[in-house]
């Protein structure tokens, strides 16, 4: 898919979930490297900026799209000639792709740890790592119930019972209001994540702060699923990270109120270190006050570098 496509793609949601966008995203730059004819690197460097602009713009919240576009291109600045910078680009993004499908593959086996036989697991909108990591356990035989909330606006928890269903997992559908009625039933709540920032604060699909808080006052183990490239490198700097927000039409039909009523839809939430009780990581499982070190030691210098 050409990088107009697979920016319009990912800002309509026809590709969605942090993972994926960012696989996408690296995807999109190596068919622009596959594809690019002419031979002046001044030119290409010209034309990579913008395909790097364009697949950026196309969703605000999740670093993993940032992540993915940075590794993508690593070393670029670097070569002289288009047809180094070419290949560079198309095995950095080959890399990416190949490394992000394993690390959810590697959080599905640890996370799978984290639920015990017998559990009720509580679920938020759609997270492959999540998921992966509840069909796991699953897998191996422990016998579990999942809630998944639906996730209005985009319904994305039709997804995810889908998902558990096809694996035959025993799921049921909530709305996102009945979280607190549920959860005196619920051995752990496990999600996704869009973003962390290297201070130990989630970023994830809008009510999972509201999941959160009712885990927390119900002694609910918190737990999130998240491959390293969506811990946030720029949060180290102070930077914050952007709420995206979406159209009125997501949540009202034209007409359906007076045009007086302001529609307020933002599409992510932040909660706070202190209700997390462990990030599900490709390199282990780790507390939110460890995030920090974890982000030093995955990007290291490269931070600075892709900051000047
Ligand atoms: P995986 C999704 O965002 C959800 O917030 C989900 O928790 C997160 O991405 C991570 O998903 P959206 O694209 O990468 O539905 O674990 O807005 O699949």
């Amino acid at each position: 898919m050409n990088v107009n496509e697979t920016a319009k793609a990912i800002s309509d949601m026809s590709i969605r979930g942090a993972g994926r966008i960012a696989r996408a995203g690296a995807s999109a730059l190596h068919d622009f490297a596959s594809g690019y004819k002419g031979s002046d690197m001044n030119s290409f460097r010209k034309d990579l900026k913008d395909a790097m602009s364009m697949i950026l713009g196309s969703r605000p919240t999740a670093v993993s799209l940032w992540n993915g576009v940075q590794a993508s291109v690593r070393g670029v600045d670097e070569v002289s000639s288009v047809k180094d910078a070419v290949s560079l680009i198309r095995s950095n993004a080959d890399a990416f792709v190949k490394a992000s499908e394993k690390a959810v593959e590697t959080i599905s086996r640890i996370g799978a740890k984290r639920i015990r036989d017998g559990d009720n697991v509580l679920t938020h909108c759609n997270s492959s790592a999540a998921i992966g990591a509840i069909i796991e356990a699953h897998r191996q035989g422990r016998k579990i119930k999942v809630f998944a909330t639906e996730s209005r606006p985009w319904r994305q928890g039709i997804l995810t019972v889908n998902d558990l269903a096809r694996a035959g997992v025993d799921t049921t559908l909530i709305i996102d209001s009945a979280v607190r009625s549920v959860m005196d039933r619920i051995d752990v709540v496990m999600v996704g994540a869009d973003t962390v920032t290297a201070q130990g604060t989630l970023v994830n699909k809008i009510g999972t702060s509201q999941v959160a808080l009712a885990a927390n006052e119900a002694r609910v183990p918190f737990v999130v699923c998240t491959e390293t490239y969506k811990f946030s490198p720029m949060t180290l700097f102070g930077d914050t990270v952007t709420i995206e927000e979406r159209d009125d039409v997501e949540i009202v039909r034209p007409g359906e109120v007076p045009s007086s009523v302001r529609i307020f839809n933002p599409v992510f939430d932040t909660t706070p270190a202190k209700y997390i009780d462990a990030f599900v990581t490709e390199v282990g499982v780790i507390h939110p006050a460890s995030v920090y070190d974890v982000i030093i030691k995955q990007f290291g210098n490269k931070i600075f570098d892709s900051r000047e």
